[in-house]
């Protein structure tokens, strides 16, 4: 892709977080900028209006015009870049691209770059707690949250540790990771990728170029053989990290670690800890720094997080679980973990996802099911097949339903595997909301 320094004039898409920094940095170059959103009140835009003036920002539509003047056009991660309009602007010449690609055009610092459908923030906050604990200066960026343009203002950095969705993935040419890794591939944004082929293929453009590959074995084990240097992490002696009877394990070799040290047990745990060692030892840093981090991490809000335990009940929230994968994890987390009954909460925005691996799991493993929001109806009518279920009209209905069903020793679980958009702001307000109603049943 040729760099930015060739391009005059660009088109922005996107006015939130993303269009913001695009836009600062691309002022900060001197590019003559418009910047359009299909909403008429995006995020970013009363601070970009201090940035551009009125007749520069097209709101509420995007501006074909525009977008086919530009030398060159930036979209947020959001925006679907195989949309028609898009495609006519690609039919006139013209180029299209994300943040993450202007960015890895100039950026001089090794990037150690995460995907994967679920764990991608915990495993990135993972990774640069234990650079830093090793004495590193590092930043964590990207689909976290922190825009990666607005990293380029740091000094002295070491590392950055870069959060990359399938949408980022898929809008990036010039990303040369020192490690990579796709910790895993469930079904998720079909909505946007269409199939699962597309999905999985965006994912694995994280591997371009990159000098050390991090593979989870049973995901990828057939791409060690592609001759760079690479390592593997999974649940089998198969794998170069493992774990074997509460030991760390790379190869046949006991790494002189044990798991029963860990402040998070399961199998999900055990996979972002197992890759974060694996990045870690690529980086030829000590993984004595990883397993001081495993030690303390209790997790993320909003993943997998016990809120509450009254009347013998344990509740857990797990609003970020946005696809049936992260719900499964969940399931079968607490599934081992305790004896009582499982009564889940799940339900919300589906994007296109069938749900068939969930039912079974939900038939092996969950006693009861109370379906809500938008696709509630749809999620009722497949899981009261395998497992006793009800179908209620909001959240707080769901939690007084739990409530009297659950008797000591059982756990309650909100994984909606869904997105929360149909009732909620984010997955953040929707955990919140299931907070505040747990305290209010709780007395
Ligand atoms: N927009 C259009 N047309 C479109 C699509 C979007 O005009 O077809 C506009 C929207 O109206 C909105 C703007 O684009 O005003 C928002 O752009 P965006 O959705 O790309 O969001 P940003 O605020 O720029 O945030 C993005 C990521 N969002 C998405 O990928 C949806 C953030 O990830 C990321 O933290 C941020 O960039 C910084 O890198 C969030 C996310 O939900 C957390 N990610 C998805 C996920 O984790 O599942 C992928
Ligand atoms: P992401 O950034 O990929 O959305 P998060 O770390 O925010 O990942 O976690 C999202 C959801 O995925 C939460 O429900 C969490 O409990 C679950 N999760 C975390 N790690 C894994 C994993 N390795 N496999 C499956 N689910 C996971």
């Amino acid at each position: 892709m040729n760099s930015l320094a060739q391009c005059e004039t660009v088109a922005v898409v996107g006015m939130g977080k993303t269009g913001y920094s695009v836009i600062r940095y691309l002022l900060s170059k001197g590019k003559d900028i418009r910047a359009m959103d299909q909403q008429n009140n995006p995020s970013g835009l009363v601070q970009i209006q201090e940035l551009l003036p009125t007749d520069r920002l097209c709101l509420g539509a995007l501006n074909e015009t525009w977008l086919c003047a530009a030398d060159l056009v930036i979209v947020s991660p959001g925006v679907d870049v195989s949309l028609p309009i898009f495609q006519r602007v690609r039919d006139s010449g013209k180029r299209i691209c994300g943040d993450v690609e202007l960015f890895c055009q100039v950026n001089q610092v090794p990037l150690i770059a995460i995907t994967g459908s679920n764990g991608k923030t915990t495993l990135t906050t993972l990774v640069a707690s234990a650079l830093t604990k090793a004495g590193k200066k590092v930043v964590a960026a990207g689909n976290i949250g922190l825009p990666v343009l607005d990293t380029l203002a740091q000094v002295d950095l070491d590392y950055i540790v870069l959060e990359l969705s399938s949408f980022q993935l898929e809008s990036v040419y010039s990303l040369r990771a020192a490690v990579a890794v796709v910790l895993n591939v469930s079904s998720d944004h079909l909505d946007r990728h269409r199939t699962m082929a597309d999905y999985f293929n965006a994912k694995m453009r994280i591997y371009k170029n990159a000098t050390h590959a991090v593979y989870n074995h049973e995901l990828l084990s057939e791409e060690r053989e592609r001759g760079r240097a690479c390592c593997t992490f999974g649940n089998s002696a198969d794998a170069d990290f493992y774990i074997a009877n509460s030991t760390l394990m790379y190869g046949n070799k006991e790494m002189g670690f044990s798991t029963d040290s860990w402040a998070l047990h399961g199998q999900h745990h055990y996979q972002n800890a197992l890759a974060l060692i694996a990045i870690i030892h690529a980086l030829a840093v000590p993984v004595l720094y990883a397993d001081q981090v495993l030690k303390s991490f209790h997790g993320i809000a909003h993943r997998c997080q016990k809120i509450a335990e009254f009347a013998g009940v344990a509740w857990y929230n797990d609003s970020k679980a946005t696809n049936e994968g992260a719900a499964i994890a969940a399931v079968n987390t607490l599934a081992e973990r305790t004896s009582g009954r499982i009564i889940l909460l799940v339900g919300g925005e589906s994007k296109g996802a069938s749900f068939c691996e969930l039912k079974r799991v939900v038939a092996e493993k969950v006693d009861f099911v109370i379906a809500f929001g938008n696709s509630g109806g749809e999620l009722y009518d497949l899981l009261a097949s395998v497992t006793s279920a009800s179908l209620v009209d909001s959240l707080s209905a769901a939690v007084s339903l739990a409530d009297a069903l659950a008797k000591a020793g059982d756990v309650v679980l909100l994984s909606p595997a869904c997105a929360s958009f149909d009732m909620f702001n984010n997955y953040k307000h929707r955990g919140e909301v299931f907070t505040r109603h747990v305290q209010e049943v709780s007395g």
